[in-house]
């Protein structure tokens, strides 16, 4: 297998069926893939809408949370459970556009050995001006401490090894800081310019609010494990 596609999900049940037909008409013949949707504990009609898209597509594998553990629990449960070497991370709304999956798993291939993360950055984003704003005021804040070098740290749309992801610190909210965790192992990050979609169905589960304290702590939290890095430079003697 070539590639798995790790979705997470929190009450989604009008946009994950749409997503799911669009990824597979995307990757169908060009690559050997799954779809892993992660469902977060949903109280809207997410779990009945996947057993139906289940057994519409053979590729689709869908794994459940009996309650709501967070994004990052889901990615972490999604990509524990791939089967590809390689992983794809995207949104389950609908915002990431399938087309780019490929163009990042091809970016993913012809790179150098010490390129662990492929990233998308959201150049035109399709969100309220409140959220574009916050957006970027973060990830200027988040770039200027952490110096990850990333313009778009927050985009969903992501390509790296099974390998990597599981070698990671694991905390809620990680998935915003694939960049900085990967760097602190010595990795590269590559940026690429995609699309970003409007929302079409159901509200977002993050504003301001609920994002700008977390965010806060988290960086700080992250610029403090970048400070107790051990990577230390083995070799055995002969
Ligand atoms: N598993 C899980 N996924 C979540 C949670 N909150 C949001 N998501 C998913 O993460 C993705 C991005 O969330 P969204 O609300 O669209 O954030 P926005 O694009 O920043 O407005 C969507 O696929 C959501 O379903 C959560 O608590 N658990
Ligand atoms: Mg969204």
């Amino acid at each position: 297998m070539d590639l798995s596609i790790v979705i997470p999900v929190f009450n989604e049940d009008q946009s994950i069926p749409l997503l799911v037909d669009e990824v597979c008409h995307r990757l169908e013949g060009k690559l050997d893939y799954e779809i892993i949707v992660v469902d977060d504990g949903s109280h809207d009609a997410t779990a009945g809408v996947l057993r139906v898209c289940r057994q519409q597509h053979g590729r689709l594998r869908v794994l459940q949370h009996q309650a709501r553990c967070g994004q990052s629990a889901a990615i972490s449960s999604g990509v524990r459970a791939a089967r590809a070497p390689l992983v794809a991370t995207l949104d389950g709304d609908g915002q990431n556009d399938p087309a780019d999956i490929l163009r990042l798993y091809k970016v993913m291939q012809e790179a150098p050995a010490n390129v662990l993360l492929v990233i998308g950055n959201r150049v035109w984003r399709k969100d309220s001006w409140l959220k574009r704003i916050s957006s970027r005021l973060a990830n200027a804040v988040r770039a200027r401490v952490l110096q990850d070098k990333t313009p778009d740290a927050g985009c969903s749309l992501k390509v790296f090894t099974r390998e990597t992801f599981i070698g990671l610190t694991q905390f809620d909210h990680m998935h915003r800081f694939l960049p900085a965790l990967v760097q602190r192992l010595g990795g590269d990050v590559l940026s690429i310019a995609v699309n970003h979609r409007s929302r079409r169905h159901g509200a977002s589960k993050y504003g301001v609010h609920n994002r700008l304290w977390t965010g806060i702590i988290d960086m700080l939290g992250m610029k403090w494990l970048q400070h107790r890095g051990l990577r230390p430079d083995v070799s055995e003697i002969e």
